[in-house]
């Protein structure tokens, strides 16, 4: 029955909808909060008429110029369908706010000079980070762009060794408009554990690596026993997995192969960081893939400078000028790495007895395509989780593919090696892997690279 929304009650109107998120009778779905029953003249409340003996198809609200004591905030009219337009019938806009993101993990420990990386569920927003030593305070650091990503960290600090400090984060919409803060639950700064020459830090990646380590900058070098990270002369290759876990340990005492878990620290690192992106965005073209057009056609050596980017590919680019062939990818803290894609192949030291079904491009590897589980190492997870990106990249599915690689994993042959040589194409990525042949096997075309762990 149509009436003014002061004789609108839960006994007078007893049917229950669900319009839009709200479920409920008419008075909940439309109607004042409290009971007007005794404004039964009159004004009638002035919170206006509920034309509700309809379902036409539309919702009108607020009445019009001639409704007179009819229209009010709360008024109703459910005689319309989407087609009907009048003179007396416009319409209002709404801007919805970012939402606050999800998941925000603002890690455990830090170094004295730079956050942990911290994490979160993306969405198409941007996104701000802050530090304080307080919960969601920002005295430490003031609100700082981080771009469109899914985990980033905010260097150039100096933090004081045993105090706790707070990440916090918001979205920011396309309009400037900014989330309730996400906030962490605090990460306590440790005096820093510095790494040896020629080898980067690397953040730790919940999920997959607890602590920070520090990697080889460079494919390993042949010095004598030893795998060594420096820039000059080509990279050792034609050795079994089983000798370069060898080669790498001869370093000293804390050096190894790289894991398979360090691997994906590292890969979903360099996924996350804006610039490794043609386009400049997380997600947005491709990532670069490193010396894989097999011109010239043989692994090179590298050069200390981030400037020399392309060098020996033929191609011409720099640690500012992007290409596909570019060596060399940034990490979230700002430390260059080289050939993690491309160039040769790399043996990691994890071992696989697993086929997770259909060779293809990491943007095409999903859940649902490749659902089989295995424990690599220190993961478990499907082939997206072992060896995969953060992002689902499902429309990338022609060209370079988003430059993430491929997946060689309808295979079971016993080692595991990532990242492409230098004729791989566009089959070559950070996150590219094979698992097609065995432990014992040499290939000029894969060799391998040391990790340090402090
Ligand atoms: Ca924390
Ligand atoms: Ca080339
Ligand atoms: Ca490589």
């Amino acid at each position: 029955m149509d009436q003014y929304f002061s004789q609108i009650t839960s006994t007078t109107h007893t049917a229950s909808g669900t319009v839009g998120s709200l479920t409920g009778a008419a008075k909940a779905l439309f109607g004042p909060s409290a009971s007007y029953v005794s404004l039964n003249t009159g004004e009638y409340g002035g919170f206006g008429y509920g034309w509700l003996n309809y379902k036409a198809g539309v919702i009108r609200r607020g009445g019009y110029w001639a409704d007179g004591v009819n229209a009010g905030v709360f008024s109703t009219h459910l005689n319309w369908s989407t087609a009907s337009t009048d003179g007396a019938t416009g319409f209002r806009c709404v801007y919805h706010r970012p939402a606050a993101p999800a998941s925000f993990n603002d890690g455990t420990t830090s170094s004295l000079d730079a956050t942990p990386l911290m994490t979160w569920t993306a969405d198409s927003f941007e996104y701000e980070l802050a530090v304080g030593t307080t919960s969601g305070s920002t005295n430490i650091t003031n609100w700082t762009r981080v771009g469109r990503t899914f985990q980033a960290q905010i260097t150039g600090l100096t933090l004081t060794a045993g105090t706790t400090y707070y990440g916090s984060m918001r979205a920011v919409g396309s309009s400037g408009e900014v989330s309730v803060k996400a906030l962490g639950d605090g990460f306590v700064a440790q005096a820093a554990s510095s790494c040896p020459t020629g080898y980067v830090l690397v953040p730790a990646l919940n999920g997959y690596t607890t602590s920070d380590f520090c990697v080889a900058k460079y494919e390993a070098k042949k010095s004598g026993a030893a795998g060594i990270s420096q820039a000059t002369s080509t990279p050792w290759a034609s050795i079994t997995q089983t000798s370069a876990i060898t080669a790498c340990q001869a370093n000293g005492t804390g050096y190894d192969l790289i894991s398979n878990a360090e691997w994906q620290t590292i890969a979903l690192n360099i996924e996350s960081v804006p610039s490794n992106w043609s386009l400049g965005q997380w997600g947005q073209g491709s990532l670069n893939r490193g010396h894989s057009d097999n011109a010239p056609g043989a692994a090179l050596a590298a050069s200390n400078s981030p400037q020399d980017a392309c060098i020996g590919t033929g191609q011409t680019c720099s640690n500012t000028v992007w290409d596909t062939q570019r060596r060399t990818h940034v990490l979230s803290n700002g430390q260059v790495i080289w050939d993690v894609a491309g160039n040769v192949w790399e043996w990691v030291k994890d071992t696989n007895t697993t086929n997770f079904g259909a060779n293809n491009y990491f943007s095409q590897i999903t859940l649902a395509t490749n659902p089989v589980t295995a424990t690599i190492g220190e993961i478990t997870g499907t082939a997206k989780t072992l060896y995969g990106p953060w992002g689902s990249y499902i429309g990338l599915n022609s060209g370079e593919y988003a430059g993430l690689g491929y997946g060689w994993l309808n295979y079971s042959s016993g080692a595991v090696f990532r990242g492409g040589n230098w004729s791989d194409g566009v089959t070559a990525g950070v996150f590219s892997v094979s698992l097609s042949i065995a432990s014992s096997n040499t290939y000029t075309s894969v060799g391998f690279r040391c990790v340090y762990r402090p």
